[in-house]
């Protein structure tokens, strides 16, 4: 189909969907279902999705053909226009997409002069259907690693986690409880955005562990990478799974060093005088491009 085209959109394009129908003002038309054509082309945000491959960051294209199809035959409506428009309504109630072109094709025009095909194009947005803009929540993630190559496991977790929108500084700290001898940590934060919610975020960042080969065999033990969730957005919630602002953070120089490069406001008044100094040793920003 022939959407507008804007380089700076990602799309998902769901071409050739075909369905039969009662549609049309014509008294045969009112009584024999006809076949038509439906052309979509969705404007979603594939950034994350390209990063994590997971499919709840993207949209499920299997179920948006099955809704629109389904839709399709339960209506019975007089013009193409309006059939066109709940069409673009039930693609549009999918959470991430932004926009969506969505062409109509009747495949047998019920007129006297020889046409292949007519068809109605629309695009609306989510303002257009008065739905709400996406949540997007900010949070902020603490890496840890102090076992095998320590920076390429920050990467791996900056890389996993998504819409990354800034980065502290790496630092190498000195290790705080555990085992005597395990190394030095790598520590840093970075703020995420992202329309998970905060257990989902949760699962993620224990996905991105696994991937990184985490054990958990000692208690505060040395590990390849930890991810905890230092805070989301105005969320307070303590369950078994996810307490929320972290439990320690608030106690921990590993963590609000590198808080305090990027999100100052949410460091405890009083914390660097507070915690004791040393042990922590900035080593300037993380090789990795922000998204
Ligand atoms: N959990 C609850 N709330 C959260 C949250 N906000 N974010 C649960 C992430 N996880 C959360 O975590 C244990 C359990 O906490 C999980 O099941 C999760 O559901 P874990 O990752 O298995 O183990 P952990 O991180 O070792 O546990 P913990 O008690 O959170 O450890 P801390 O307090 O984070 O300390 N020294 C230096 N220099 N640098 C470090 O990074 N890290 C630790 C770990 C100790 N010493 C360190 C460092
Ligand atoms: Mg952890």
């Amino acid at each position: 189909m022939s959407a507008t085209l804007d380089s700076m959109v990602d799309r998902i394009d769901i071409s050739g969907l075909r369905a039969v129908t009662i549609v049309g003002a014509l008294p045969h038309e009112r009584e024999i279902p006809q076949p038509l054509q439906i052309d979509l082309s969705l404007d979603v945000d594939l950034r994350d999705a390209g990063r994590t491959d997971e499919l709840g960051d993207t949209v499920h294209y299997g179920l948006v053909a099955d809704r629109v199809i389904a839709a399709v035959e339960e209506s019975k409506d007089i013009l193409l226009e309006r059939l066109v428009a709940r069409i673009a309504d039930e693609v549009l109630s999918f959470d991430r997409v932004d926009a969506v072109d969505v062409e109509l094709t009747k495949l047998r025009p019920p007129i006297a002069v020889d046409a292949t095909s007519t068809s109605v194009r629309i695009r609306r947005t989510r303002a257009d259907a008065d739905l709400p803009a996406h949540t997007v929540n900010t949070a902020y993630v603490a890496l840890g690693s102090n076992l095998g190559d320590r920076e390429s496991y920050l990467r791996l977790g900056v890389h996993g986690l998504g819409h990354v929108t800034a980065m502290s500084s790496v630092y190498e700290t000195d290790p705080v409880g555990g085992p005597d001898d395990q190394g030095h940590y790598l520590n840093m934060v970075v703020e995420v955005e992202t329309s998970l919610d905060p257990f989902a975020l949760l699962r993620r960042c224990q996905r991105i562990e696994g991937e990184a080969m985490r054990q958990r065999l000692v208690h505060w033990g040395p590990r390849t990478l930890d991810l905890d969730i230092v805070s989301f957005d105005g969320v307070s919630l303590t369950s078994d799974e996810l307490t929320i602002p972290h439990p320690r953070f608030a106690e921990r120089r590993f963590v609000l060093q590198p808080l305090a490069d990027i999100a100052p406001d949410l460091c405890p008044t009083g914390w660097d005088e507070r915690l004791e100094a040393g042990g922590i040793r900035s080593l300037g920003p993380l090789d990795h491009d922000v998204a």
